[in-house]
């Protein structure tokens, strides 16, 4: 372990396995006003603007709003109404004492922190499995033809997942095949019984020890509703027990709910391949219409895509003074629309103000999730007309045009003549932040790394595997998550990543972290020679490929499960998920949504680190139920660590510790680039 980081107070030190984890308390309110609070140049002068403007953005709130230090750690139940109660972990005086704090009814520490961390699992396994039936109800209509705009693009998708699903395709038209999946598809959200069916895509043993400890999920809705009833006064009050279902329920959400999410937004809206475009405030354009998509549902973008191209819409752009129309993205509505279609994305989640705040947008069109409610109010202060497009999430002051699947092309252009009419009431010269937008490539869906690590011919993951093998690949990791006010944007992820890649881990990426990197340059193949150690750069060159690789929105994370287990399924990494030399990583998470992706993978056998703050430290029994008996259970635990550095390195200790499990890290200390092994690379 290196030193202590600076900013972090010591709460304890726990060992497990082969890896010592040092639990450390977030930064204090001393440190939290003093935060830098950006390392993104655009944000900086967005910053600099607001504070000229006397705009309050959600940095300055997060200055004068300090955390409540007890909901924090998890240790404030307000299950019911004989609380609030507040069972602060004891202080170092009260150590000792011989009875513990606990709730009116009785309930401990350890009940009430667990408790609130299988609410933020069913919270986050809601929000994600919520998009994805809002997904399969509207797949089902394009397979009908009746939701006009709306297609079944990816036909060889269509039939390999309808073949997964046991649907019979011989002798079917596309469409009948396309109606049976939709239909099986939007059953799996209410299923009562048996198990969802990609959970069939796991390796066998990961199903089998799943069964064995009783945490196969049922249907999606189920184990949210499960969890619900079991946190409510006076149910479930064993922690481990509560983990546990928190455990299934985040496995719906993994392994049901996020990738029907992925498989039927690739199949009607096209598998992402590689794709080149600018991220950053700087893609918003001075004399075009400005329109910003922010959430994350992709059906409305999708038809705004479709929508800005038609010619009257363009005509009325130009009858206004405009030179064209923008679209651009923000949060995961971007990262969709920037996979498929190469749409420039503005930003990630704490830029969302500021793009406001330019004075260039001229429509900022919402659906659900990490839309900030200050939005409304910024806007007014500018021009810019705030839609809500979602029946399940208008915001006081915004202007509501509901999205409905049957009408969505006309409900899309008539969102795009709101901007259009909208253009010409800019108060003044709009302020684009200078040098601000860099080129980048994403589009890395599980099967364009197949095809590009193995070719047309043999796609396959042996080549990834075989430099895992031989040492010139260390690793791999799964860095995603959010940005999150209380710590500095984008830095945590940045500094992680390129700690990684130096040391020849290669990095997969989702979410706000991946456009994190897509700012810093890290998304470019020009970065594995800047920034990866000498075999992941050497691996990068040959095939073509930036050391990090943006898979997609947060949905999308069951992208990184489905390439994890084809890695296993190719061969020589061991037979389950947990033997593969991975870590995951959410430096900067804020939402409810990680925690469930965090626990998805920390049942599924991947070790689990979050930065920035930690929410069960109110509880010593939960914590290490969570950071040390998930290891002995599933293979993989959680860890919390709020220097991005350490944390990697506690990310590469654990992919060491897999190497030498598997037998490989022998092979690794014999890496040295002579001309035949260039050679021999340059061929594989
Ligand atoms: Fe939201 Fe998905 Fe987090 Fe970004 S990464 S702040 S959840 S947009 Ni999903």
């Amino acid at each position: 372990m290196a030193d202590e980081p600076k900013n972090t107070k010591k709460a304890g030190s726990k060992k497990s396995g082969s890896e010592k984890i040092v639990v450390t308390k977030p930064a204090g309110k001393e440190q939290a006003a003093s935060i830098v609070k950006t390392v993104c140049y655009a944000t900086q002068q967005m910053l600099d603007k607001a504070a000229k403007e006397g705009i309050s953005t959600v940095f300055d709130r997060a200055e004068t709003m300090k955390p409540c230090p007890i909901g924090a750690e998890g240790s404030c139940c307000k299950h019911c109404a004989m609380g609030p109660c507040r069972v602060p972990a004891p202080k170092k005086k009260e150590e000792g004492a011989k009875e513990k704090r606990t709730g009116v009814c009785g309930a401990t520490a350890e009940t009430i922190a667990a408790r609130n961390f299988a609410r933020m699992i069913a919270a986050g396994t809601a929000a994600h499995s919520d998009h994805a039936r809002g997904v399969a109800e509207t797949f089902l209509l394009a397979a009908k033809g009746e939701a006009p705009g709306f297609e079944i693009k990816d036909e060889q998708k269509l039939l390999q997942v309808a073949m997964d699903f046991g649907i019979e395709i011989e002798g079917k038209s596309n469409k009948a095949i396309a109606i049976e999946l939709g239909e099986a598809a939007v059953a799996e959200f209410g299923r009562q019984e048996g198990e969802p069916v990609f959970i069939k895509r796991a390796p066998l043993k990961r199903q089998e020890l799943w069964k064995k400890l009783g945490v196969t999920p049922r249907g999606i809705d189920r184990e949210v509703v499960e969890l619900m009833h079991r946190t409510h006064m006076g149910v479930d009050q064993d922690y481990r027990s509560l983990l546990m279902s928190g455990a299934r329920c985040a496995l719906a959400d993994g392994w049901a709910g996020s990738m029907i999410s992925t498989e039927l937004q690739d199949i009607m809206f096209g598998n992402p391949v590689p794709v080149h475009a600018r991220i950053n405030l700087g893609v918003l354009k001075e004399d075009e219409v400005n329109i910003i998509v922010h959430g994350h549902e992709p059906l409305l973008p999708e038809l705004l895509v479709l929508a800005i191209k038609d010619p009257e819409i363009q005509a009325l752009a130009k009858s206004k003074g405009a030179k064209g129309i923008n679209l651009a993205g923000m949060c995961c509505s971007a990262n969709e629309i920037l996979m498929r279609h190469g749409i420039p994305v503005a930003g990630n989640f704490l830029q969302q103000e500021l793009a406001i705040i330019t004075g260039a947008v001229d429509a900022m069109v919402v659906d659900v999730q990490c839309e900030m409610q200050s939005l409304a109010q910024i806007a007014q202060c500018y021009h810019t007309k705030l839609i809500t497009t979602s029946p399940k999430a208008k915001i006081t002051g915004a202007m509501h045009i509901e999205f409905n699947e049957h009408d969505g092309l006309n409900i899309a252009k008539r969102v795009a003549r709101e901007a259009i009419e909208n253009f010409p009431n800019r108060k003044g010269k709009p302020f684009i932040p200078k040098g601000a937008s860099q080129d980048m490539i994403a589009g890395f869906s599980h099967e364009t790394i197949n095809y590009l690590l193995g070719g047309v011919f043999r796609a396959s993951y042996r080549p990834l595997n075989d430099n895992i093998i031989n040492g010139r690949i260390r690793g791999v990791a799964g860095v995603v998550g959010c940005n999150n006010a209380r710590t500095t944007h984008d830095d945590g992820h940045l500094k992680m990543i390129k700690e990684l890649i130096k040391n020849d881990v290669i990095v997969i990426t989702t979410g706000c972290s991946a456009m994190a990197c897509g700012k810093a340059g890290l998304l470019t193949p020009e970065a594995a020679r800047q920034y990866a150690g000498e075999g992941l750069a050497s691996v990068c060159e040959t095939v073509g490929i930036p050391p990090v690789l943006h898979m997609g929105a947060c949905v999308d994370n069951s992208r990184i499960l489905m390439a994890a287990t084809a890695m296993v399924k190719e061969g020589g990494l061991g037979d389950d998920l947990s033997d593969l030399p991975a870590a995951g990583a959410a430096p900067e998470w804020m939402s409810e949504k990680a925690i469930a992706i965090g626990q998805y993978f920390v049942a599924s056998g991947v070790f689990t680190i979050f930065g920035t703050t930690w929410p069960t430290l109110g509880s010593e029994e939960t914590t290490k139920m969570l950071f040390e008996e998930m290891g002995e259970i599933f293979g993989g635990k959680w860890a919390f660590e709020p220097d991005p550095i350490k944390a990697a390195h506690l990310m590469i200790a654990h992919i060491d510790a897999k190497r030498k499990a598997l037998g490989i890290d022998k092979a690794r200390e014999r890496v040295l680039y002579d001309m035949e092994m260039r050679r021999e690379l340059e061929s594989a």
